[in-house]
């Protein structure tokens, strides 16, 4: 992505508003024609950065678009240090890790998807064989839960030394009602997109969710348009931050139908958050995030605020670097 200045910005934003009063029923844009550009990752926060590295390798060696993603995000999925993520992400409000996870594939136009998932640390693999092995898209709870048993995954606690004194920690304190812990301790859901540079795209997204939410809260993660979205004809776009707005707005699929209405991803993400705000002033504040590429691989990500700035991974021609994505307000 362009290094983006503030004119270039505002316009592009209008631009994205423009489109996104069109009518949603009108005719697409003909399909992008892929490049040979070869494949292009891109993740959200710092963790994204591994994450990437993990799924280029994959896919060099010879893994699939789908597997490349699955296992990148396996990686903050099994790292204790990401406390939003798989093993080690913080419980819910009863100390129970509770685990929200999805992928689509762009070509098939399918998805899987898990949420509220106990014990297995890699939901986005469980989420990966509901997509392959039924006819679901997605499972939640104990029905996930057996399912992963049943397909071989080992159930496991999935509450550290670290995110138990968290916990702990909360429950003690007399003002522990909030189901919203502060925000800059919580940024770590991992979003990723990715194209193989011949036109196929993928988007997933793994996360325990909010710490100390509500026990059965769904975020947007798991959910199909919202957490994630994968189209060929188009793109791929995720979304990270507070996922109770953001699962009103279907975050990821508007930005796509951004895209197939002639956006840039960078357009389309800038567009998708404006309409945001435009709709409730109130959501300038929101911790709001997205990410998004087109089938070209072009690449777009942006955040509603400065102070919940997207820090986000991008890997292309065997570079991986970690970058700051435009905050509108
Ligand atoms: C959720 N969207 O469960 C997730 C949380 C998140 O950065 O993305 N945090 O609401």
């Amino acid at each position: 992505m362009e290094p983006v200045d503030r004119r270039g910005f505002m316009k592009s934003v209008a631009g994205a508003g423009a489109l996104a009063a069109t009518d949603f029923g009108a005719a697409a844009e003909p399909a992008a024609t892929p490049d040979e550009g070869g494949p292009v990752f891109l993740s959200t926060w710092v963790h994204g950065k591994p994450a990437n590295d993990r799924a280029a390798e994959v896919f060099h060696g010879g893994g699939s678009l789908l597997e490349a993603i699955e296992k990148g995000i396996n990686v903050p999925e099994n790292d204790p240090a990401v406390t939003s993520v798989g093993y080690g992400g913080l419980p819910n409000a009863e100390g129970v890790v509770e685990l929200d996870a999805a992928i689509m594939d762009g070509t098939r136009h399918r998805a899987g998807s898990v949420c509220s998932l106990r014990e297995f640390k890699n939901p986005i693999s469980v989420a990966r064989l509901v997509l392959e092995k039924t006819k679901h898209t997605t499972l939640a709870g104990d029905g996930a839960f057996r399912f992963a048993l049943r397909m071989g995954f080992h159930p496991e606690q999935l509450l550290t030394p670290e995110s138990l004194k968290k916990w702990l920690e909360w429950k003690a304190n007399p003002n522990h009602e909030t189901f919203w812990l502060d925000p800059t301790q919580n940024h770590d859901t991992i979003g990723m997109v990715a194209t193989d540079g011949q036109g196929h795209v993928v988007s997933g997204c793994s996360t325990s969710g909010l710490a100390w939410k509500i026990p059965g809260r769904v975020g947007d993660s798991p959910l199909i348009g919202c957490g994630v979205y994968a189209d060929d004809n188009t793109g791929a776009a995720s979304a990270t931050g507070d996922g109770d707005l953001m699962t009103n707005y279907c975050t990821s699929v508007s930005i796509v139908h951004l895209m197939a209405r002639g956006a840039s991803p960078q357009d389309a993400c800038a567009g998708l958050l404006e309409h945001m705000a435009k709709t409730d002033p109130k959501n300038k504040s929101a911790d709001a995030c997205v990410i998004a590429i087109n089938a070209r691989g072009e690449t777009g990500a942006a955040s509603m605020r400065s102070g919940y700035r997207l820090k986000y991974a991008l890997w292309r021609n065997g570079e991986s670097q970690l970058l700051d994505a435009v905050a509108l307000f």
